[in-house]
């Protein structure tokens, strides 16, 4: 017997059934972040701001859209399955000087023919940051009325690629609204620019699409390097703002505070909500955006999607940027964990352990959640990997570093 026929009958022993599950994961999408593969640069701006910050030095970033098509091609050639690909307005390739305010789906066709081939999914983001109108770390709240309007017609614009990008593809695009906006030091006034805010959200959103195209999504926070005391786009700001207008929530798991968990917030927003969108990241002390590792809250997160009924409903999408370390290979690892992350909680006995916590069988739900750890799961994620041709854990990072040797040591 295999390996994975050995594993598969230990599953079985505990009610769960592996094929199924390789199957459910062979079938979710996670949309890879363009912006590790540069630093978060884009390609209309030379430096980043709005409290986030990519740090560290490793030769190889991305300095053009050839080079960062290169090697998302690259990266997604070592993660099993088909995903998205998610982009931020700044990565426009174009000769034209166009400014944000007046991005149109043309600015993007190359990343659209770029996903047709790749057989991928695009998902969006509008660029409210590295920018001179966003020096006052302020955009969608400024006081300063044409400042907003800026930055409302960015909002626009962005949701108009959004569905140009679903209405190509066929596949719904996340269009995502995150600004930087907040104060360093403690406020005199937060009501005001929260309104603004809203009045501008209104703004953007006023115009209609059809969800099959485009879906949108506001992205909370709770504080940025530089903006430490106040931001005006809140968890709260956007939850109301979200309920009251039908969107949806984006969790970042890096906006909280450090022993407040995303994965318990997620039964929740899908108990109230049609749907949940993600960026999964992973926070050391502050929101360092590191790359995500294979960890309990990764799982945790993972198995709630599964325990929610939360698969098709939410758009998971990573967000992380380190600059210390091989671009390609953070992709890889990053996307891999995820894929693992659900691959755990759909090998998990998810039903029969619920039935023990509604008798208070609460001895039998402990040792159920502890003896999963140790099950054989590499065994079945080795056949997960082979079932969609893709290098098993230990078969791919040799050819990333002969790439770097070859192709990302020579850039510069
Ligand atoms: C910032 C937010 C935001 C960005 C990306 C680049 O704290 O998490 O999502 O990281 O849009
Ligand atoms: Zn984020």
């Amino acid at each position: 017997m295999s390996r994975f026929e050995e594993a598969k009958e230990k599953y079985a022993a505990i009610g769960v059934d592996v094929q199924k599950a390789l199957d459910t994961l062979k079938k979710i999408r996670i949309s890879m972040h363009c912006w590790q593969g540069d630093d978060v640069l884009g390609f209309d701006s030379d430096s980043l701001s709005g409290g986030i910050a990519t740090t560290g030095n490793y030769p190889g970033r991305a300095r053009n859209p050839e080079e960062l098509m290169a090697d998302i091609k690259k990266a997604y050639s070592y993660i099993p399955g088909k995903h998205k690909l998610n982009l931020h307005a700044s990565y426009r390739i174009t000769d034209e000087k166009v400014d944000r305010d007046k991005i149109e789906p043309k600015h993007f066709q190359a990343w659209v023919d770029f996903a047709k081939e790749e057989g991928i999914g695009l998902d969006f983001n509008p660029t409210f940051f590295g920018h001179p109108k966003a020096a006052d770390n302020m955009t969608l709240s400024h006081p300063d009325k044409a400042v907003r309007e800026f930055w409302v017609e960015h909002g626009k614009a962005s949701r108009k690629i959004a569905n140009y990008f679903g209405e190509q593809l066929g596949m719904t695009c996340l269009d995502n609204v995150w600004i930087p906006d907040g104060t360093k030091d403690v406020p005199a006034d937060r009501l005001g620019p929260r309104m603004r805010l809203k009045e501008s959200l209104d703004d953007i959103f006023s115009v209609k699409y059809d969800e099959k195209n485009v879906k949108d999504a506001i992205e909370g926070k709770v504080f940025g390097l530089g903006v430490e005391s106040y931001t005006v786009g809140s968890h709260e700001f956007y939850m109301n703002y979200a309920a009251q207008n039908g969107l949806m929530c984006l969790l970042d798991t890096g906006h909280y505070h450090p022993t407040e968990v995303v994965s318990d917030k997620i039964s929740s927003m899908l108990l109230f909500n049609k749907n949940l969108a993600l960026h999964v990241s992973r926070p050391v002390r502050w929101d360092s955006d590191h790359v995500i590792k294979f960890t309990d809250e990764l799982k945790e997160i993972a198995t709630e999607l599964v325990r929610c009924n939360g698969l098709d409903r939410t758009f998971i999408a990573l967000d992380f940027f380190d600059a210390s370390i091989n671009r390609i290979a953070a992709w890889v690892v990053g996307m891999r964990n995820m894929q693992k992350a659900l691959l755990y909680g759909l090998l998990s006995p998810n039903a029969a352990l619920k039935e023990k916590q509604d008798t208070f069988q609460l001895t039998d739900v402990l040792v159920g959640l502890e003896e999963l750890k140790t099950l054989p799961f590499g065994d079945v994620w080795d056949e997960f990997c082979r079932q969609n041709g893709a290098p098993l854990d230990g078969e791919w990072f040799q050819d990333v570093k002969k790439y770097e040797k070859d192709v990302l040591f020579k850039r510069n």
